[in-house]
């Protein structure tokens, strides 16, 4: 297999970038043969919200295994790696395209393009994955290598012994308690549905709000920083600022509390979806490890200029609802979309609407492990026949570089 990989992040907004090259980056360290592994980052802030011991100051720094670098016009790039990962179709630095040309001329010299793109359930992906991308100007190889949920496509990351982790973690009350401690609170009362909320600022927020605080149940919001906190803060009647900040604070209004939490780490944050009933997730990453916690969740997508996303919506849902109860797969597609806003009107989804999707769908997440419970877990297991995507990766490359596998 490949002996190195060069990661390129460029980050466009948000987490997902930095997030999903990171653990690509660690996936491809963790390889049976160790290959070197370099990630090459433009936003160091970015990654450090979500690797609090990542040093912003430095332009080289080694952590897990890899070697993390500042991606600027003027790095040094030294010498190409065998694979370049050029995430999101971002681009490479024409200096270093340049040393891929040179590399590939030398005897025994050898070097592999790979566009790693958005993940997406289309149908299409299964054609597209593992392309040819011909350079326009370039003598270089480059194939475009798609993320998916089935065999055709590239798989998702999913880190060896993540199913042990999260076992491990869901055994141990003590682990659990020290999740809630270390972010200053007690452990959610028990008979109380735990839920956390990561999303974006369009999502149809107070809405929801209101139908669990009038709901019957006791509902604990969990909410790391996002751009939906403030307006949850707002529907409790509290705002954030720099002297006072939200994380830490609990607020009750009838049935619901929610405790906001801060951005916790990257590994933290898997751990409250391990723990929770319910996860709204949003953009790439937390929708797959909502995914592999094996929980009930609702997924926001990144919203795109003329409604694009939808398409994806509707095709992550016709994978996903094979093999639930058609009254489930209902209510599951209708929450879904009420909370895109794909049914909205010029006013959005009304309360009424919401109300509707989510005590549908809430029936089949009770609190012995329901319907919705098992569905995630096989789906889990269905997700992740595909395969590993650092692991497809490394075989892909493997094979257009006509070097052993593993
Ligand atoms: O941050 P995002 O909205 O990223 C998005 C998507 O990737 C989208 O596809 C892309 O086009 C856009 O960015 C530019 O959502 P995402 O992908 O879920 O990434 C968030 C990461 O943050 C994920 O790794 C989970 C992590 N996270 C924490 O580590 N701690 C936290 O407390 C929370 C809430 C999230």
């Amino acid at each position: 297999m490949a002996r190195s990989y060069d990661v390129f992040c460029h980050v466009v907004d948000n987490f997902g970038d930095a997030a999903v090259c990171w653990r690509l980056s660690r996936g491809l360290a963790e390889l049976p043969a160790r290959p070197s592994v370099r990630l090459w980052i433009d936003d160091l802030n970015a990654l450090r919200t979500l690797v609090p011991e990542l040093r912003t100051d430095a332009p080289h720094q080694s952590r897990a295994g890899i070697e993390i670098v500042h991606l600027r016009a003027d790095a040094d790039f030294g010498a190409p790696a065998e694979v370049a990962v050029d995430a999101f179709g971002g681009g490479l630095p024409e200096v270093y395209t340049q040393a891929m040309v040179r590399r590939e001329a030398e005897p025994g010299g050898r070097s592999l393009w790979i566009v790693l793109e958005y993940l997406s359930a289309e149908p299409w992906v299964a054609t597209h994955h593992g392309l040819p991308s011909p350079h326009p100007r370039l003598p270089l190889r480059r194939h475009f290598f798609f993320p998916g949920f089935t065999a055709q496509s590239g798989g998702l990351l999913r880190e060896t012994g993540l199913d042990q982790r999260r076992q491990a973690f869901l055994a141990d009350p003590g682990r659990q308690t020290a999740l809630w401690r270390d972010a200053g609170f007690a452990p959610p009362p028990a008979g109380t549905t735990l839920v956390t909320l990561f999303g974006y600022e369009q999502a149809p927020i107070d809405e929801l709000l209101e139908v669990w605080v009038r709901g019957a149940e006791p509902i604990l919001a969990a909410v790391p920083t996002s751009r939906l906190e403030p307006a949850v803060a707002a529907f409790m009647g509290a705002a954030g600022s720099a002297a006072a900040p939200l994380a830490g604070r609990s607020l009750r209004r009838g049935s619901l509390e929610v405790r906001f939490l801060p951005f916790l780490p990257q590994d933290r944050y898997d751990e409250l979806l391990w723990a929770a009933d319910w996860n709204f997730v949003r953009g790439e990453d937390s929708f797959v490890r909502a995914q592999w916690a094996e929980r009930a969740f609702v997924w926001q997508l990144y919203p795109q200029a003329g409604g694009a996303h939808l398409a994806k919506l509707e095709a992550f849902l016709d994978l996903y609802c094979v093999g639930l109860d058609a009254k489930p797969a209902a209510a599951l597609r209708n929450l879904f979309r009420v909370w895109n806003a794909a049914q909205a009107g010029p006013a959005g989804p009304r309360r009424a609407e919401i109300a509707r999707a989510w005590t549908a769908l809430a029936a089949h997440n009770g609190q012995l492990p329901g319907e919705l419970r098992r569905h995630a877990r096989n789906w889990a297991s269905r997700a992740a026949a595909a395969g590993d995507l650092a692991t497809n990766l490394a075989r892909f490359c493997a094979e257009r570089l006509e070097c052993p596998a593993f």
